[in-house]
């Protein structure tokens, strides 16, 4: 008997138990699903100041929210339902522009802001201020911090105090000069020494970005502070300036002896995998002209090796030491810069060309690629019967 009892109580205490747990469960959830809304919310009233918009914060239906009548109301929301089939009183109340939340998939309202960087030794006048008119005018003012023009020693006048004067109308380009020539590596060290952006955007001085050409590099470094993303960089004609579409679906490849390259993907891997302009396009090297990075992470990589010289091999040393420390490189195919390529550096090297860029490739390989050096020492030693010089990439 008193085994029976002591188990119908203890029945007892265990259905309570169960009923308190689901009871528990449910309030849980509901807060839960309370506090998401909160959030989303809360995203979407901070855009609302962050745009100085208009709108009432504080109105019926606002951000999407439910909105809801008293009970005293019921009879004119029963009245008037017929008018259109639908909450007809409530929908008279909603203000006609009320901000309603973002639901399209990938789209963050929170992206990080970034530190534009160029860099130039006596650029042409007209295609350095394109590039800064494209970054300013097709860049949402809240993601970016600033423009920083790095001058690497330039021997033209017009670089100097006309370029200070016309620079002082736009409060967000900062100028740094360099005191000697320091080539194109350390004059972007220069830069991202004194960047205040989360993300540093490196870019050419003879380029002009396209619509929507940032968010789409900064959802990525948002996504994973490790990707390094890079537009799909689309050509100006160096004759008739004229703007034209490259094939999204490229690849940055490098040959021995690390000579960079382009490749497509191939048509049959593009309908495989079912690709579209909003997929990445992971590559083993970048191009180096344009790319965005987080800034941490690009101090956490030991930035550039500092005694790289002038220009040439730098774009592999940066993306060798991406992949092997747990980054990874990207084309964002929806991105898009254009850019003049040209047939060879305008600019003077302090010391030859071939042998600076020869020099630098040597130094990456010898850092880099371990055994794999001897490749590139065999193809560097073929290659420079065959083909002596290269062009800008
Ligand atoms: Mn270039």
């Amino acid at each position: 008997m008193r085994i029976r009892r002591y188990l119908r109580d203890s029945g007892r205490v265990l259905a309570f138990v169960f009923v308190a747990s689901v009871i528990w469960l449910l309030f849980d959830m509901a807060a839960l699903r309370m506090s998401l809304n909160e959030v989303n919310t809360e995203l979407l009233k901070e855009r609302v100041i962050r745009e100085k918009d208009p709108r009432d914060a504080n109105a019926v239906g606002q951000f999407g929210q439910p909105a809801v009548v008293g009970w005293k109301e019921d009879a004119e929301v029963k009245k008037r339902w017929d008018e259109g089939h639908f909450n007809v009183y409530l929908s008279d109340k909603i203000p006609v522009d009320r901000a309603i939340p973002d639901t399209r998939p990938l789209v963050h309202d929170d992206l990080p802001s970034t530190s534009v960087i160029f860099c130039f030794v006596d650029e042409v006048w007209s295609t350095l201020l394109r590039s800064v008119h494209s970054v300013l005018n097709r860049s949402p003012p809240h993601l970016l911090k600033e423009i920083i023009l790095v001058d690497d020693f330039s021997t033209k006048d017009y670089l100097k105090k006309q370029l200070d004067d016309y620079m002082a109308q736009f409060p967000k380009v900062r100028i740094v000069r360099l005191k000697e020539r320091q080539g194109l590596i350390r004059a972007r060290l220069a830069g991202a020494a004194v960047a205040k952006g989360e993300v540093l955007t490196f870019l050419d001085s003879h380029i002009e970005c396209n619509v929507g050409w940032l968010e789409p590099l900064l959802e990525r470094v948002y996504l994973d502070r490790k990707k390094v993303p890079c537009p799909v960089i689309e050509v100006i004609s160096d004759k008739d300036m004229s703007y034209m579409m490259v094939d999204n679906f490229q690849r940055g490849i490098f040959k021995w002896p690390l000579v960079f390259g382009w490749s497509a993907v191939p048509p049959e891997d593009i309908k495989k995998f079912n690709l579209t302009i909003s997929d990445p396009i992971r590559c083993p090297v970048m191009a180096g002209g344009l790319f965005s990075i987080d800034k941490q992470y690009f101090f956490e990589l030991g930035t550039y090796d500092p005694g790289l010289d002038v220009w040439g091999g730098e774009n592999m040393e940066i993306s060798f030491k991406i992949w092997m420390c747990g980054g990874e490189i990207e084309i964002i195919p929806c991105s898009r810069v254009g850019h003049i390529f040209r047939g060879q550096n305008p600019y003077k090297f302090p010391k030859d060309r071939q042998k600076t860029v020869e020099r630098n490739l040597a130094r990456v390989a010898e850092v880099w690629l371990d055994e794999y050096k001897d490749l590139f020492y065999a193809c560097w030693m073929l290659n420079s019967i065959v083909t002596p010089g290269r062009g800008e990439r």
